[in-house]
């Protein structure tokens, strides 16, 4: 794993309608994410926040748009893509904090134009797969990965002037347990991988990610991990916007984290959707940092 992290807060909580979870990246940092990688021998430079602007007024919709904060949405992921190639041209590894998921369009944006074919782990309850046309909220965190594919609007798809992001056989959804019916659909026409609960059952978590990694390692030439906080069960982390019910256990997480630091595969991350504000007593924002830990290699140590 490359040594140098960059750490990028990204304090977004417009993608989404519960308040809180702009504080994120200080719950993540709080709980110790810089010492817990500078342990693991790391050289962490820390960035600070990504400045989001807020609206005059929330979900204040804009012409002709179901889409909620599309402005300040895009303004924020337009910076956060310009530091993250910033940071990738610089030899560092991204290490994005959220936020909510809208910042994975950022993210990716910025990521992806480093690579011919950017491979993505979306470990998440829901598919993200919404556009304004299937989206029943209008909440763009619910959006990143139909963004990420070309889909949707011109202004989130086109960030930094290039689309489509990537490509729909190089993403592997694990966790899903909440898709819509326009998601279901894309999921089928696109070939998209998912491994849903009901999969992480039948196979174990064990399985699961080594077919994952044994699908992307020959294909892809960098792998992103987008890890959304809800994918856990909100039993074990209950800081997050849209809780679901029969989740991924902290024991599959970690199981997950250290077999993808065994494959060597992972060359940027985010941690997205924890929200102190709904947690308890930051046990969302540890459990972020302690999959972190697993990630960056902690068992091997
Ligand atoms: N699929 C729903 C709900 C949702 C998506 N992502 C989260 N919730 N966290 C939507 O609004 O698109
Ligand atoms: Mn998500
Ligand atoms: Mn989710």
């Amino acid at each position: 794993m490359n040594k140098k992290i960059s750490m990028i807060g990204v304090p977004m909580d417009l993608g989404q309608s519960r308040r809180g979870v702009d504080m994120g990246p200080s719950a993540i940092r709080y709980a110790g994410a810089i010492e817990k990688l500078q342990e693991l021998d790391y050289q962490i430079h820390d960035l600070g926040d990504i400045p989001i602007n807020r609206p005059d007024q929330r979900e204040n919709l804009n012409n002709g748009t179901n889409l909620k904060n599309l402005d300040q949405v895009i303004e924020g992921n337009a910076l956060l893509a310009d530091k993250v190639d910033k940071e990738i041209e610089n030899g560092a590894f991204p290490l994005i904090l959220g936020g909510d998921h809208s910042i994975a369009i950022g993210s990716l944006a910025g990521i992806s134009k480093h690579y011919d074919n950017l491979g993505v782990i979306w470990y998440d309850a829901h598919g993200d797969l919404n556009t304004g046309d299937t989206s029943p909220s209008g909440n763009i965190h619910g959006m990143p990965l139909a963004v990420s594919l070309g889909l949707g609007d011109e202004r989130l798809t086109n960030i930094l002037g290039y689309a489509p992001k990537i490509k729909p056989e190089n993403i592997v959804i694990v966790g899903a347990r909440s898709l819509d019916p326009g998601e279901r659909e894309l999921i089928q026409n696109k070939g998209i991988r998912v491994y849903t609960m009901h999969e992480v059952d039948r196979m174990g978590m064990s399985n699961v990610i080594e077919e994952t990694i044994s699908y992307l390692k020959e294909k892809t030439d960098g792998v992103h991990l987008s890890l959304d906080l809800d994918a856990l069960d909100p039993v074990e982390a209950p800081g997050v916007g849209t809780p679901v019910l029969g989740g991924l256990t902290y024991r599959e997480s970690h199981l997950a984290m250290e077999m993808l630091a065994d494959s060597e595969l992972i060359t940027s991350a985010e941690f997205v959707e924890v929200n102190p504000i709904l947690d308890e007593k930051n046990k969302t924002g540890e459990m972020a940092v302690g999959l972190m830990g697993s990630l960056f290699g902690e068992k091997l140590k």
